[in-house]
Formats: structure tokens, sequence, C-alpha cells
């Protein structure tokens, strides 16, 4: 390993996992993006490498300097799942549900931030380039223009930045305001989220602007046409396929896509469908998503009673990842993919799904409050919180117009997160 590196990239995790034999890069799009750049500037990663209590030495992993932050338990709860997704997830998501003010939490976030900024500092040679990711992170960048004013520093929030009445609700909004003050660069998803910011802070602060992430479209590999039929055939060959791809998350709005569904069933709009729901767990320990899961859980089981047959439910839900190449084949096979979220940040479900249909079939139902929805102006746009609004964005998806479809494809093949990442350091 090399001492100090000329490029660091601060996450809350590290980009990878264990494995029977080690350790295996995890298959996220940052790390695509990021990889080429940190091999050919010797960068190193610094994150939590996913295990509480373990104390891990720095080591290499295809040719990135990996330099783990120690977590134990307590950090986990009170960090993590405390003041990261039970105070800021909920505030900066427009307070779907009530955020929680703790201020243990926040004491262990300022705690766990400045561990961060300091293995930061350690790992970045003289006048090096660092960039921290999203809202697990948000003093590191003040934190270090104190330990380091010889570095540069960027900052790039993944999630939205809320209105400037939501955000005065946090007790501790000061304190995160400098922590964003300390970057040279602040970027957002969306412009919307760089107003409310400015809203905030006015002329003073540091420069910001929006950059759209998105995808690596070689990440997700269309299914081919072989696979896309026995998909279909394990479906009962319905007319039209369904697809919903989330995090199962309260943000993502799966249960009144799924109300939707059932109103059109209902109501004889909607026959010889089959929906497939992939709901990947997360954050399992906080109530609110067990609530979530439960209610999700209950709405499939009430639709496959009422409409599906035996042997064809309506809708097929599977409560767990699943590999990069069967997630290509379900995005290729689906006539209508639904992206529904309530808030979010931008979604890279959309990009994904619009990545694998280049030749004008597949029709996309997205959210007005996706970030994805300033860039996918050709989708059948519908507002979330309107069930009747979905509704209608389906019934169009369904009758959908190839052009639409290949106007976004050129887009999203154009506006790559190799390209978003070159953006941003470039703007840095
Ligand atoms: P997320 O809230 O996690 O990201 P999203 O952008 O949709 O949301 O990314 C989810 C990723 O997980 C996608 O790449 C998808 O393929 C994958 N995934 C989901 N379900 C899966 C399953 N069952 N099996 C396998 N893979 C699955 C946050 C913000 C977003 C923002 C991103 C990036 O909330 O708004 O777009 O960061 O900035």
């Amino acid at each position: 390993m090399s001492g100090v590196s000329d490029f660091v990239v601060v996450a809350n995790r590290l980009p990878v996992d264990r494995t029977d034999t080690g350790w295996g890069t995890s298959p996220g799009g940052l790390v695509a993006a990021l990889a080429p750049v940190l091999r050919a500037r010797s960068g190193s990663w610094v994150g939590w490498p996913g295990e509480a209590g373990a104390r891990i030495e720095p080591f290499t992993s295809e040719g990135i300097d990996l330099h783990p932050v120690y977590l134990d338990e307590c950090d986990f709860q009170n960090f993590y799942e405390g003041m990261a997704n039970s105070t800021l997830w909920p505030l900066y998501h427009d307070l779907i549900v009530a955020p929680r003010y703790d201020n243990l939490w926040w004491e262990a976030y300022r705690d766990v931030n400045e561990r961060f900024a300091h293995a930061t500092a350690a790992a970045a040679a003289r006048n090096a380039v660092v960039w921290v990711q999203d809202y697990q992170l948000q003093l590191v960048p003040g934190i270090l223009r104190r330990l380091r004013p010889d570095l540069t520093v960027g900052f790039f929030l993944h999630i939205p930045f809320p209105s400037p009445d939501l955000f005065r609700q946090l007790p501790w909004r000061n304190e995160v305001m400098e922590g964003f003050a300390g970057a040279d660069l602040v970027g957002f998803q969306r412009a919307e989220d760089e107003r409310n910011y400015r809203a905030l802070v006015g002329d003073a602060g540091p420069r910001t602007g929006a950059f759209p992430i998105s995808i690596d479209p070689a990440a997700i590999p269309r299914g081919g046409q072989g696979d896309v039929e026995k998909l279909r055939a394990s479906l009962g060959n319905p007319v039209t396929m369904m697809l919903g791809v989330d995090r199962l998350d309260y943000t993502k709005g799966i249960l009144h896509r799924l109300l939707a569904v059932e109103n059109l069933l209902e109501k004889g709009l909607l026959s010889d469908v089959a929906v497939v729901q992939l709901a990947i767990p997360s954050r399992e320990r906080i109530d609110q998503y067990k609530q979530t899961r439960r209610e999700v859980e209950e709405a499939v089981g009430r639709i496959n009673g009422r409409f599906g047959r035996v042997g064809s439910p309506v809708v097929h839900y599977l409560h767990r990842a699943v590999p990069k190449r069967d997630l290509g084949a379900l995005y290729t096979a689906a006539d209508v993919m639904l992206v529904t979220p309530f808030k979010d940040g931008m979604n890279l479900v959309a990009k994904e799904y619009v990545s694998c249909h280049p030749d004008g079939d597949g029709a996309l139902v997205l959210s007005e409050f996706a970030g994805a929805a300033a860039e996918l102006r050709d989708a059948y746009l519908c507002n979330p919180f309107d069930v009747s609004s979905i509704e209608q964005a389906i019934i169009d998806a369904v009758a959908g117009d190839p052009a639409r479809m290949r106007a976004m494809h050129r887009w999203v093949a154009q506006h790559d997160v190799a390209r978003w990442a070159a953006c941003f350091l470039d703007e840095l």
C-alpha cells in the first residue's frame, strides 16, 4: 500500500463486501464511476467496512487503497440507524414519516463524522482532492477545513435537500450548515435542491451546482431473447408485465402503486397482468421500515387473494436482492416499469430500466417527485400521493408510444455515471 493519496473518496460504506475468501468489490454505480479515477490518481477510499465492532487495517482491493473506519454497535445504532436514518433521512424526504430529534444520536453523529475526517486527513497527501459523499457525513467538510486547510474538498448530497422551512426544524441546523461551508464545491441532484440550500445561505457559503447522478449502462446487461421468453413464460405469458424494483423504504411509494393496480383490476380496466415487485431488505431494525414491509406484504396478499388464480398470482413479490443479470432480464422483459416514490434524490432504477430499452419498447411510469423526472420528461409522470393519478399513468403507459422510450434511452446513454463524476470533479 502506498502512504498517502492525491485523491480520496469518503463515503459511509467502503465499496467492498466480505466474501468467503476475503473482500469483493460491491457492484455500486459510485465505485464503477470512480474506480478509473481512483486507479489513475493512486486514489484511496475512506469508509465503514460494514462490520460493527471489527477493527480492520487498511488494505488494497482491485488497485484501490481502502481505509476502514471503526464503528461499534452503539455507533451503528445512534449514528447510522438514529441520526442518519431516523432523523436526517425522513426530514430531507419531506417528513413522509416524522423525524426524531435525539441529542444522543446527534453526539454520535458528530463523533463519527470526526472519526471519518481524521481518517481522511491521515490518508490525504498535501493539496489532495477529497470528495465526501452524502447525508451521513455532512460535517466532514467543515472538520477537514479546520484540520487540513491545504485540501480541496467536494461534497455531494445524494438525497434531496429540503425546503428551508423544513430544514430549520433541525436542532443542529447551524452545525450542519458549518459542515457544508467547509467544502469548496457542494453538489446536489437537482437545481431545486440547490435552490433550497441557497435560500438558507444566500450569497455566503461554498460554490454549488446541480449534478444529476446516473448509471453505468454496462453494469446491468439487457436480457437476451431466450431469457426474456423464459421469464414471461414463468409468469404465465401475461399480456402486460409490470415491474417495481426498490429498496424496501417508505419513501418509495410501493404500497400506493399496488393500490393503483388493485383499483384498476377492480374496475376491470386492467386484465391479464403480472406485476413483479422486488423489494431489497433495508434498515430492517427501524420500526417504520417494519411497518412499511407489513403494509406492502398485506397488500400483496390481498390483491392475490382477490384477483389471482391457483398457480398464477397477480403480484410476484420477492423480498431480497437479485443478481444484476436477473435484474437486467426483468427490466428487459417488463412492458411497464413502476417508479412511484413520494420523494427521491434521483432514482437510478428508472434510468436502469430505460437503459435496457434501446428499441422503443417498454414504458416508464415515474413520480414527479423523483429527481429523475427532471431529465426523463418522456416518462408517464404521476403524483404518487394521488392514487388515481398513478392509475391514469399506468393506463397511458400500457398504450405507450415507442418514440418516448427512444428519446429517454438516448439521454441516459449520453449522460452516464462517468460523465457525472467527470462534471463534478472538473468543476471542483
Ligand atoms: P437508493 O434510495 O438506494 O439510492 P436508487 O437510486 O433507486 O435508490 O438505487 C437503488 C439501487 O439498488 C439500484 O441500482 C437498483 O438496481 C438496486 N436494487 C434495488 N432493488 C434491488 C433488488 N431487489 N435486487 C438487486 N438490486 C436492487 C440513493 C438515493 C437515490 C439516488 C441514489 C444515488 O435515495 O435517490 O438515486 O442514492 O445517488
